[in-house]
């Protein structure tokens, strides 16, 4: 048993240290495994210096670390959001489109395009906004907010560039699965942008842990869901 038990605290440790996801460009915020859950990921106050971002076609990277999840970017127009609200409708009332499509990624780094000042919301040159992306890998919606300012003709970085756009086509994890993947995903989506619920499950609990992070890891997952009752 305490074999057992070594190696479920060893497995335990190797989880709260895994990221579920990272937004890699423009830089987060902050990175909080436990806190990803919250809005915006546990890091509710602005960042400064603000980055600056186009306000045409624009660039975000992230890095998944689930097979397949579901992504989808919404912005508030406020200079100082203080919650989801802030990210549906502008100071006047007018509701905000969503800044991306709903979409799925695989496992690996990953990035999309959106055209901020084509969302009808007024943004012009110097506007400031900040990018919230939402992403849900099976164990409930996680959050990375990015404070941007817009401008009119920024280049990013070339190496940051987005080719390959993930949110024009939907990843499926293979051809068998794909039309019960995407039905899934519909209704999680269904919640983008709706107000901050609590996840219940995340990477750092057993039960999520040994069904969603550990294909190649089979044993330790097992172990860890029979034995992870005795633990607590
Ligand atoms: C609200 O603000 C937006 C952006 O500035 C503007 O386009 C829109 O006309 C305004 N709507 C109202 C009802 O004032
Ligand atoms: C946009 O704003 C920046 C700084 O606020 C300024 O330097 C630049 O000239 C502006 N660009 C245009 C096209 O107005
Ligand atoms: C671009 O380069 C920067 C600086 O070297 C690096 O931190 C970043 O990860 C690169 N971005 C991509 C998408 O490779
Ligand atoms: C991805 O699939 C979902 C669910 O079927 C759908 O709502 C969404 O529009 C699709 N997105 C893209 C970019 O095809
Ligand atoms: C946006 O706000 C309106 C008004 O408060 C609310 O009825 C609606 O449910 C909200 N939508 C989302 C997606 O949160
Ligand atoms: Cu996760």
């Amino acid at each position: 048993m305490f074999s057992i038990q070594s190696i479920l605290a060893a497995a335990f440790v190797a989880s709260t240290a895994m990221a579920h996801f990272t937004l890699d460009y423009p830089t987060s915020r902050g990175f909080n495994d436990d806190n990803e859950p919250q809005y915006c990921g546990g890091f509710p106050n602005v960042a400064s210096p603000r980055q600056p971002f186009p306000l045409g076609k624009g660039p975000i990277h992230i890095d998944s670390h689930h097979s397949l999840a579901t992504v989808v970017a919404f912005i508030s127009t406020s200079s100082s959001p203080t919650g989801f609200n802030d990210f549906n409708t502008t100071s006047n009332g007018t509701s905000i489109p969503l800044a991306s499509s709903i979409f799925q990624v695989k496992q690996g780094d990953a990035c999309f395009n959106v055209d901020l000042g084509s969302l009808g919301v007024g943004l012009t040159n110097g506007s400031e906004v900040t990018l919230q992306v939402q992403y849900d890998g099976g164990d409930g919606n996680l959050y990375q907010c990015t404070d941007l300012v817009l401008i009119e003709g920024y280049s990013v970085p070339s190496n940051e560039t987005c080719t390959t756009d993930a949110s024009l086509t939907n990843a499926t994890t293979s051809s068998t699965s794909s039309s019960s993947a995407s039905g899934t995903a519909s209704s999680q989506a269904s919640t983008a942008s709706a107000s901050a619920k609590p996840s219940s499950s995340s990477c750092s609990t057993s039960g999520a842990f040994a069904r969603t992070e550990t294909a190649g890891l089979g044993l330790v997952g097992a172990l860890m869901g029979v034995a992870g009752l005795t633990l607590l």
